[in-house]
């Protein structure tokens, strides 16, 4: 275990409906430090490259659509073993199976509109947090 860094993203769903602030609460509150953020809605072809690895799901046009449909916020964060931690925090992809109190327990609407996304490996942690910060965007904390 040691400090790390990964990638969530508010996404549309909870971007939307103003729930931003409390999820960012909520990450703070279990210990994540935010080293950057910013603001954007996706395009076709970078949600596309994004969701790369689901391409062919039945879900993957409509993932596609719902994650373009309005601004989202990518989080470069940072704490103690942050991918599997971020994982637990953020609860199940269906928020019906999110434990409770979880970020999706707590903002997200269905298996899709799920609020939030978090890096599911380390290597995939260092590929998400390149695709939407610059190295020399992501602070020093201490
Ligand atoms: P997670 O976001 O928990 O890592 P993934 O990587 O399996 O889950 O799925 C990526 C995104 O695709 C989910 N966050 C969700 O928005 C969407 N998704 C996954 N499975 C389904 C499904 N069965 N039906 C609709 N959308 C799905």
């Amino acid at each position: 275990m040691g400090v790390d860094r990964t990638l969530a993203i508010i996404k549309p769903d909870a971007f939307g409906s103003r729930h931003a602030g409390d999820i960012l609460a909520h990450l703070e509150g279990e210990g994540f430090r935010v080293v950057a953020a910013r603001v954007l809605r996706l395009t076709a072809p970078q949600a596309r490259t994004f969701y790369a690895v689901h391409r062919g799901k039945p879900f993957y046009e409509s993932l596609v659509a719902f994650m373009t449909s309005g601004p989202c916020m990518p989080l470069a964060l940072e704490g103690d073993d942050a991918v599997p931690r971020l994982r637990e925090v953020i609860g199940a992809t269906d928020p019906s199976k999110a434990a409770e109190g979880s970020v999706r327990a707590l903002y997200a609407e269905s298996v899709e509109r799920n609020a939030i996304h978090a890096s599911d490996s380390e290597e995939n942690a260092r590929l998400e947090l390149g695709f939407f910060f610059p190295e020399a965007e992501l602070v020093d904390i201490d």
